[in-house]
């Protein structure tokens, strides 16, 4: 027979759960995808690919409920019309992870695009508070939720050449504390989670489609796979309803800091 304790704990409990995450398409977006998927949580999957949205949906059926929803997060008229178009057995939404967002180039502040700088602030910044804007008020009303900002040691440190990209992660840093206080009285949790170098298609956005210029970030080093954020992700995301994991950076183990990164030649 279960103690009086252990029965007032609420215990995280995948099964009913419905997680929504964006920039589902590649990298720690897609893995986190495929393991909520393995765990019974059903999923709304967001991004610009929408064949890479389809195949997704089709391996995933088998194990979860899975709904796609195709947008560009940078522009607020399709982020709405998209989340107010979820059909009633998806719009309860048990978790969000913001997860959308790339670097675009890394140039010095004085040789920078302006294309760049929108895209970073449009998408990293404007795009995840859209998105939270949506599923905040509806989270509010069912009073509960759980909210992961997926910032980066880009928004604990700024290294050369980043600026850009490292400020719209300090805003999500920021963004992150500032939802944390807001949301606290709805009963809605709010963490952040913030990685080194992690091997995706991050590096290949960054430089522009320069596939042999990205590979050699990763050359020679073991970074973080996607699969070790998901990994982390879903225990952030199933600690009972009293643990908040509130903000985490997460560092492949040859990386000490922003910029500091051990290689051997
Ligand atoms: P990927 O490039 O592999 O994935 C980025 C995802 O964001 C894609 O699914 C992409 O989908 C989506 N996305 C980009 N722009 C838009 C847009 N305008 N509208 C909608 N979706 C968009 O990179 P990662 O998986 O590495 O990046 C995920 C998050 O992790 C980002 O926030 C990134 O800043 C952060 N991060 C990454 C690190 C790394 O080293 N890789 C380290 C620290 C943080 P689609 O193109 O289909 O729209
Ligand atoms: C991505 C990691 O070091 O390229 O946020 O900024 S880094």
């Amino acid at each position: 027979m279960p103690s009086l304790k252990y029965i007032c704990v609420k215990e995280f409990e995948t099964m009913n759960k419905i997680a929504l995450i964006t920039g589902a398409t590649s990298g720690i977006g897609l893995e986190t995808a495929k393991r909520f998927a393995s765990e019974g949580i059903s999923l709304v999957l967001c991004g610009r690919r929408l064949e890479r949205l389809q195949t997704i949906q089709k391996e995933l059926s088998s194990k979860v409920k899975v709904h796609i929803l195709n947008f560009d997060i940078r522009n607020n008229e399709e982020v709405v019309a998209a989340l107010h178009s979820l059909p009633r057995e998806f719009s309860k939404i048990d978790i969000l992870i913001n997860n959308a967002g790339n670097a675009h180039g890394l140039d010095s502040i004085q040789n920078g695009f302006l294309d760049d700088w929108d895209a970073m602030i449009d998408i990293n910044v404007k795009g995840l508070l859209y998105v939270s804007k949506v599923i905040i008020n509806s989270m509010i009303e069912n009073k509960s939720g759980h909210i992961i900002n997926i910032g980066s040691i880009a928004g604990k440190e700024v290294y050369p050449n980043g600026n850009v990209y490292c400020a719209s992660k300090y805003a999500v840093d920021a963004l992150t504390t500032g939802m944390r206080m807001d949301l606290n009285e709805h009963g809605i949790k709010v963490g952040g989670i913030h990685p080194g170098l992690v091997e995706t298609e991050f590096s290949e956005v960054r430089f522009k489609g320069d596939k042999e210029k990205a590979s050699k970030v990763y050359q020679g080093i073991k970074v973080l796979q996607p699969e070790d954020l998901a990994d982390i992700i879903y225990f952030v995301i199933s600690r009972p309803y009293h643990v908040n994991i509130a903000d985490l950076v997460v560092l492949p183990s040859i990386q000490a800091s922003a910029n500091i990164v051990h290689r051997n030649s």
